[in-house]
């Protein structure tokens, strides 16, 4: 088993420790926005490492959406480099856990609907589409 290095954001960190420890009792919403999250465990593309990234969680059907958004950073976030070199994962809904496929949706059509569905799910996306030059990307996870 790989080492496990936390997220360098201490309160993603904590959203992490807390999550996994109460195997989802606990820590399962964004903050104070009471919205559901999932957490994605992948492998560090350079570091070989184990890397757990809280999302939002976003369905479509048996499948999740995830979105590279970062609040609207000019640059996609590391994870987004992580999931393209290796994308096998692991994601953490409440206390089920499942290893699943991710792959970037690049087709426009498939990409339309599946936005639609994180705005609705987490509004924000749509704010931080706008505040950003770079398009927002968007991996669907499906089971292994
Ligand atoms: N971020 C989103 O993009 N979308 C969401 O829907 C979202 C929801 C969300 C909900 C709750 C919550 O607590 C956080 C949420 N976030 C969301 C933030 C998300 O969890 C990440 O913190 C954020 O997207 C930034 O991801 P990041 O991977 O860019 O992390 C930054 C802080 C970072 O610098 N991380 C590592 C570090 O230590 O430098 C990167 C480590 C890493 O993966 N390194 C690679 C390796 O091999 O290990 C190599 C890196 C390289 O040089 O290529």
């Amino acid at each position: 088993m790989s080492e496990y290095i936390p997220n360098p954001i201490s309160w993603v960190a904590e959203q992490v420790e807390l999550y996994e420890r109460t195997n989802g009792a606990e820590g399962t919403t964004l903050r104070d926005t009471g919205l559901p999250c999932i957490i994605v465990t992948n492998m560090g593309n350079k570091s070989g490492a184990v890397r757990k990234t809280p999302l939002m969680r976003v369905v479509d059907g048996e499948n999740y959406v995830l979105v590279a958004s970062w609040g609207g950073a000019p640059k996609h976030p590391v994870w987004y480099y992580n999931l393209k070199a290796d994308p096998k994962v692991e994601i953490r809904d409440i206390d089920k856990v499942q290893t699943m496929t991710v792959r970037e949706v690049t087709d426009e059509t498939e990409k339309n609907r599946l936005w639609e569905i994180a705005v609705q799910a987490y509004p924000p996306y749509h704010d931080y589409q706008e505040k950003t030059d770079r398009v927002i990307p968007v991996f669907i996870a499906e089971p292994a």
